[in-house]
């Protein structure tokens, strides 16, 4: 049977990289995000080199009548949705709670959290109905560890861990899994918005420091998706080698130069 995905934030990083992923291995991709030019571009390539089943799903995760409206259209497109991948999410800024930018703040609430929350609320009936689904919410190390300025980051992020054991508990009568990836850096777009495209300083955060890359990630997310029946990641922190926790981490010189 071909199974069918919907992948939030799909135009860019983790997003694109997981659509890619389970073209390759026959589903159907159902990919989201506010770009539409660069989601036909990446149906074109799917199609192109998997000959997959790519439909763009464009619509502002912030945007409560825009998910419903989007959501509803796909269902007349669709039978089911096997997987949904909440993984549409940004940092926007990184600065002291006594100086951050409201605007900043909201951005990053209306679309982490309450984004997050106007997609689920969408799918998860479709996989209720289903009796079966699998939904994956992408974190951050910024879950488990608040660091220096990320407040308000760390807090949506924290809001997702919370959200995601949750709807564990909700969906767990349905034989619904429900996954959290929780990643430390990796270099994607992520940087490029958080610093609001501040090329060098985006740059600056992964010099020297081998981060995790999207592709890592949808290796993980496709993992997690094969697993037997009866056995569900509930949760899972990755980083990369130089990277322990939010807080600590070194440069890939420091670490070889420490090891003689
Ligand atoms: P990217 O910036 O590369 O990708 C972000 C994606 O989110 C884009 O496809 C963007 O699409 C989409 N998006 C952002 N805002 C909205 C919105 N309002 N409506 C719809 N889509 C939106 O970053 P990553 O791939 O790194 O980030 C993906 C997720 O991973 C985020 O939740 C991030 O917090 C998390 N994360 C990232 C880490 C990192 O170091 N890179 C580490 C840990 C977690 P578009 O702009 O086209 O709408
Ligand atoms: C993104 C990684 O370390 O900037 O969640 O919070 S970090």
């Amino acid at each position: 049977m071909n199974k069918t995905i919907l992948v939030t934030g799909a135009t860019s990083g983790f997003g694109r990289a997981i659509a890619v992923k389970f073209a390759e291995n026959g589903y159907t991709i159902c990919a989201a995000g506010r770009r539409e030019e660069r989601l036909n571009e990446l149906k074109a390539e799917l199609e192109n080199k998997y000959d997959a089943k790519v439909i763009p799903v464009v619509f502002d995760v912030r945007d409560r009548k825009q998910v419903e409206a989007a959501i509803a259209d796909l269902k007349t497109k669709v039978d089911r949705i096997d997987i949904l991948v909440n993984n549409a999410g940004l940092a926007s800024g990184l600065s002291s709670i006594d100086e951050g930018d409201i605007d900043d703040w909201e951005a990053m609430i209306d679309t982490n959290i309450k984004g997050l929350l106007y997609v689920t609320r969408q799918v998860a009936p479709i996989m209720t109905r289903q009796a079966s689904g699998h939904i994956f919410n992408i974190g951050s190390t910024a879950a488990k560890m608040v660091y220096k300025n990320g407040n308000v980051y760390c807090a949506t992020k924290f809001a997702v861990d919370a959200l995601n054991q949750a709807m564990r508990i909700d969906m767990l009568n349905y034989g619904i899994k429900v996954t959290a990836i929780h990643p430390g850096m990796a270099e994607t777009e992520f940087s490029l918005v958080r610093f609001k495209g501040d090329e060098e300083r985006a740059k600056g955060v992964y010099a020297d420091f081998n981060p995790l890359k999207a592709e890592d990630i949808a290796d993980i997310a496709w993992y997690c998706a094969n697993l037997p029946a009866h056995v569900c990641i509930n949760d899972l922190t990755v980083t990369c080698l130089t990277q322990a926790t939010s807080v600590y981490s070194i440069k890939e010189a420091d670490r070889v130069k420490n090891n003689g």
